[in-house]
């Protein structure tokens, strides 16, 4: 038990409502985790992998139908329903609390409560937050323990102090009728209930670290962003680090572990973080940025040695899997892994499966949790209290057409408006329809703790707040020629464009001016060892004003959302970009 009098009241609270047998206080020791292990194997919840292949690693299965984050059933729960905004659910907080005290009350009988106290952030920075969260599922708290700093070093950040983010999860019945997530920023409180599946339930990853820590940032003029950090050293031994915001499933975790294709020998990639970006002004004038998290929770389809071996070597061990398929060598496989399936195996339903069922083996949302430290390429920065200083920040989606290759903002105004106007076609990350395109500004709009046309306005404003400001771009890995193929080679070879843009970042580069912003000249996009054709990049390169007619009509349409809360600044740029189409 811990002696903080605000901590022992509210579990008593929690306790009382959700009637768990018992409640035991994690302290984060090896001991601790060895003993819930065991636990979690003995009933099931984790299955053991063959521990001389896979070191440390297990299996769980989701209810079949809890793969994924329901963002259908995620509200965010301000006094004011405009607060919250057109993109988000709403509910009262009165109402919410009583909705989901009615299931959650009970709901731990004949269960263990886990008190999960934890860091966002390294101990000792500033940027750094704690959490607890309280739950009935050994899953969620040794995913927490890999996602987090957890135990003892967060009870010590804490002290006496009642300054922690509350969360509540319970499994529940895991009925998808009575399944929520539920925020409420006034109160630095998340209540979760009926899921078992990350992003609903490890509440210190989009639950805290973007929806309230977007909510709190706006407050203290600090940003919390969907997005990924990297350290990119050129060939002069220059690092610079770059922060970019892709949509869920659209490559993150690969361009934060990206390995450099061997013609461009000399630069290096260092990762800093794969999913979630705090960044506040430093002392310097510039935008520093911090990895609050301490693990990869990752998408395992496509993951192989040849689009990810950084990320391969990170799971060899200490890794929990989720909805993967199981084979009879009692390890692990997935679509994409790029070794041939086994002949047989378990699938993520558990149900038997084989190559020639022509089913999925892993679900297209399957992942893996892994420590940060075990990643190869890990930055020795990534843990350093003061965050790296940001030189660019990058907005990308999956857009099979419109978008090219490569663009750079005019400036900040105009990068808040590109980021604004992102469109990505939909994954499986969340339930729901795949492959539709939607306006996702900033990667941000299942994330975002508060109106997002407020969002916009706070992004303006941290424009003029920061005196050395990161440049702004755009990138697009995902054009798609006629049947359907990706055209530009992706993965290792985005470097390419990374490169172009670090150039940038130093201008020691020009570039092409379109109606969208500056493109790179042909020959600046390097394809030494690369074969691929001066055509197909100049088509990569294209903006096509037909097609783009049609994107800044469903722009305006999604702003339209808005009303008068849209910052006149954004309607500015997207009058000035229909006037430099002269559509
Ligand atoms: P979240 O964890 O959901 O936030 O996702 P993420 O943005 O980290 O995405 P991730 O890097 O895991 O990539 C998701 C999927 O996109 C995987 O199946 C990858 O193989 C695929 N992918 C990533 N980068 C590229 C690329 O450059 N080109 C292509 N064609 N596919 C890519
Ligand atoms: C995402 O969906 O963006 C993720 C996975 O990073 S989850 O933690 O489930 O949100
Ligand atoms: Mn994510």
């Amino acid at each position: 038990m811990n002696g903080n009098q605000a901590v022992q009241n509210w579990v008593a609270e929690m306790a009382k409502l959700t009637k768990p047998d018992h409640i035991v206080w994690l302290d984060g020791s090896e001991a601790e985790k060895n003993r819930l292990i065991r636990e979690g194997v003995s009933t099931g919840e984790l299955h053991e992998l063959d521990q001389q292949q896979l070191p440390g690693c297990y299996l769980h299965r989701t209810a079949v139908n809890d793969v994924a984050r329901v963002e259908q059933l995620t509200f965010i729960c301000t006094t004011q329903k405009s607060e919250a905004g057109p993109t988000n659910n709403w509910m009262a907080p009165a109402e919410a609390y009583a909705r989901l005290g009615k299931i959650f009350a009970g709901a731990m009988q004949g269960r263990t409560m886990y008190v999960v106290p934890y860091l966002m952030g390294p101990p000792g920075s500033p940027f750094t937050k704690v959490g607890i969260e309280l739950t009935d599922s050994i899953y969620v708290v040794l995913n927490m323990r890999i996602m987090t700093r957890m135990g003892k070093s967060a009870w010590d950040e804490l002290g006496d102090s009642g300054d922690f983010v509350k969360g509540l999860h319970s499994k529940a019945d895991l009925n998808i009728e009575r399944r929520f997530i539920c925020h409420f920023p006034e109160d630095n409180t998340i209540w979760s209930v009926g899921s078992g599946y990350g992003g609903n339930v490890l509440l210190g990853k989009k639950c805290f670290a973007l929806r309230i820590a977007s909510y709190m940032g706006r407050q203290q003029g600090w940003m919390a962003e969907h997005m990924l950090i990297l350290g990119l050293r050129n060939p002069k031994g220059e690092t610079a680090y770059i922060a970019a915001a892709f949509p869920s499933a659209c490559g993150k975790t690969n361009l934060a572990m990206l390995v450099p294709p061997a013609a461009l020998a000399g630069y290096e990639v260092f990762t800093v973080g794969d999913d979630i970006a705090w960044m506040r002004i430093g002392e310097d004038g510039r935008l520093w940025a911090m990895n609050p998290e301490a693990g990869f929770f990752g998408v395992a389809p496509g993951t192989s040695m040849k689009t990810n071996p950084n990320a391969m070597q990170t799971v060899q061990r200490n890794t929990i899997f989720t909805n993967v398929l199981h084979t009879p060598e009692n390890t692990v496989w997935w679509e994409g892994m790029g070794v041939e399936p086994p002949s047989h195996g378990i699938d993520w339903q558990g149900r038997p499966w084989t190559p020639a069922s022509g089913e999925r083996g892993a679900h297209p949302n399957s992942r893996f949790t892994a420590p940060a430290c075990q990643c190869p390429s890990i930055s020795p920065e990534w843990e350093n209290p003061q965050g790296v200083p940001i030189s660019a920040i990058v907005f990308g989606g999956r857009r099979a057409k419109v978008a090219p290759l490569v663009y750079q903002s005019f400036d900040w105004d105009h990068g808040v408006f590109v980021g604004a106007t992102m469109g990505s076609e939909t994954t499986a990350a969340a339930a729901g329809a795949v492959g539709v395109v939607r306006r996702d500004p900033m990667a941000m709009l299942p994330f975002c703790g508060y109106n997002m046309a407020d969002y916009f306005a706070f992004w303006l404003e941290m424009g003029k707040r920061i005196p050395n400001p990161p440049k702004i771009f755009n990138v697009n890995w995902f054009r798609t020629d006629q049947q359907g193929n990706f055209i530009w080679p992706g993965y290792g070879e985005n470097l390419r464009v990374l490169a172009w843009i670090l150039a940038r970042c130093r201008g020691e580069v020009g570039a092409v001016e379109s109606p969208i912003g500056y493109l790179p000249c042909l020959d600046d996009i390097d394809t030494t060892g690369l074969d691929i054709s001066q055509e197909t990049i100049a088509t990569l390169l294209q903006v096509d004003a037909e097609s783009w007619r049609e994107e800044v009509e469903d722009q305006a349409a999604f702003f339209t959302k808005f009303g008068d809360r849209l910052p006149r600044q954004i309607t500015g740029q997207y009058q000035a970009l229909f006037r430099r189409f002269a559509f």
